[in-house]
């Protein structure tokens, strides 16, 4: 073990610079923490937000609790930002802070193997560090899902995954055609379905959609928040208990608060589309909330445009001329737009991960993706995941889950400063005892009642948090110690063979 001076300031490397790592970067130096080094595979920070410019990119957590909270922002536009403020918000936060300076850019980390008690990582610029702590900040939804159809590659004319949004061809007057209807088609679909010159929408499966207000604000409003950051705050707490005791109830068991977000959501969808035919392809058979409740004012007005068509047969393939479906219909295209959404299983690969005697990351979850409170993975000692398995609420903000996170991260680390713990690793008694317990509190969600969905890990079952907001902060609030390895595996003595 490290003397107790060596370990007064750990050296962490953060992986990635969106908003949990902009996020760690802060805490760790925060708790006197100054050998960081962040390094981000892009040339910019701000994660997701970098990376989604498709027309309408929004956020469906209202503003002011979609931000961090030593941190509120006066200056959003509307109640649900803009993808682009967003990136603005994150950037500027970073720079107050001194954060992008601290930031390796173009440097993507390739290798990370726990070797001899420090983390050895190579990146794509063929550096080489050593450290004590790895924090994988990488993010839920990077990795694009590209759908597996037959024939994709051999359409003729422009196409793109929303994530990659090709902003040189102008839509204005094209046959358009786009797969998808989650959250980030029906953003889209609400903007393009008025520059197309036909929008054909590729529907498997409906969605069920609440519309709230997307209030904008004045620039009297704004004034009256600049400088006030407790009144900011306020606000956000307003929203955060609006959100606690409807959304995430509703989704975890409260049956009268699931009734509410039903009949929310069937009225809505009753009352915004007025043609009986379309109204019947756009309703769902599924509960309310199994799939990610989609929050959105623009969608059904869009789809009800002559120019846009919902198509609800399935794709058989697609060809040089757009895209056939199982009627026997070519849907002619110019551009194809795939809103098929992300890997969410991914985290931080491909990046070569190896823990304790070389067991890879794919070993480990070779069974199935878990870790023990989302954040710890036995095996691998010193590293964290942040927003790892399990860590989402339904539509909750998770800038607020990732604060949490990073409290009890920090509270850990400081119990390997203090010499507590000789290392921090969950034991992998721990993580089945949580994943036993997050299965039984499975039950009563709704993320069980038979939809597909990317909450949904390989074997169908949900990777959410199935308890309720305030459950999830009191049980990070303080580390449980037997539940971490509490003699370090390299000077625990050898086994004798029996005699
Ligand atoms: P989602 O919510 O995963 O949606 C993906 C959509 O793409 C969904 O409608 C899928 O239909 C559809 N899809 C995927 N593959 C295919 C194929 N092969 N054929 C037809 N349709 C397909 O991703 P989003 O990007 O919208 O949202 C992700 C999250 O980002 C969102 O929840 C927010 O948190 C931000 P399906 O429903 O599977 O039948």
């Amino acid at each position: 073990m490290q003397d107790s001076t060596a370990r007064q300031n750990p050296s962490v490397a953060v992986i990635g610079a969106g908003m949990t790592g902009i996020l760690m970067a802060i805490k760790l130096r925060e708790a006197g923490i100054t050998d960081i080094t962040i390094l981000e595979k892009a040339d910019k920070l701000g994660g997701t937000w970098r990376e989604n410019t498709y027309p309408g990119v929004a956020c469906d957590v209202p503003a002011h609790m979609y931000t961090y909270s030593f941190r509120g922002n006066p200056e959003w536009s509307h109640r649900f930002a803009r993808g682009a403020e967003i990136q603005q918000y994150f950037q500027q936060v970073a720079d107050e802070q001194g954060v992008t300076g601290q930031v390796r850019f173009n440097e993507a980390v390739e290798s990370c193997h726990y070797v001899d008690g420090k983390w050895q990582l190579g990146t794509s610029k063929g550096t080489q560090l050593e450290v004590d702590f790895v924090v994988s900040a990488t993010g839920i939804l990077h990795h694009p899902a590209y759908p597996d159809i037959e024939g994709l590659d051999s359409f003729k004319g422009d196409m793109w995954h929303t994530a990659r949004w090709n902003h040189d061809v102008d839509l204005a007057g094209k046959r358009v055609g786009i797969i998808g209807t989650g959250s980030t088609a029906c953003q889209a679909i609400g903007e393009i379905g008025h520059t197309a010159g036909h929008l054909t929408v590729f529907q498997r499966t409906p969605q069920w959609i609440i519309r709230v207000a997307d209030k904008s604000y004045s620039e009297a409003d704004k004034a009256r928040l600049r400088g006030r950051q407790d009144k900011l705050a306020a606000i956000s707490r307003r929203y955060a208990f609006v959100l606690r005791n409807t959304f995430s109830k509703a989704v975890t068991g409260s049956k009268l608060q699931h009734a509410y977000m039903s009949w929310t959501a069937k009225r809505n969808l009753r009352k915004s589309v007025r043609d009986p035919e379309l109204r019947k392809k756009l309703t769902p058979d599924y509960p309310v909330g199994c799939k990610r409740l989609i929050i959105n004012n623009t969608f059904y007005d869009a789809v009800q445009r002559d120019n846009v068509t919902v198509e609800t047969t399935a794709i058989e393939r697609i060809c040089d001329a757009g895209v056939v479906t199982s009627d026997g219909v070519t849907h002619e295209l110019d551009v194809l737009i795939l809103a098929t959404g992300f890997h969410p299983f991914n985290f931080m690969r491909p990046m070569d991960l190896r823990g304790r005697n070389g067991q890879t990351i794919d070993e480990a979850w070779s069974k199935k993706v878990q870790a023990y409170r989302s954040l710890c993975l036995p095996g691998f000692p010193n590293f964290f995941l942040m927003l790892g398995p399990n860590t989402p609420i339904g539509n909750y903000s998770v800038i607020a889950m990732s604060e949490v996170q990073a409290s009890y991260m920090l509270k850990l680390i400081d119990l390997w400063r203090r010499g507590d713990l000789p290392v921090v690793e969950a034991t992998e008694q721990a993580k089945q005892r949580f994943n036993a317990y997050l299965r039984e509190g499975m039950k009563n969600t709704v993320w069980v009642g038979g939809c597909q969905s990317w909450y949904l890990d390989a074997d169908g079952d949900p990777a959410m948090w199935p308890y309720s907001w305030q459950q999830w902060e009191k049980e990070l609030q303080q580390p449980e110690l037997d539940d971490f390895v509490r003699v370090a595996p390299e000077e625990a003595e050898p086994l004798r063979p029996a005699a």
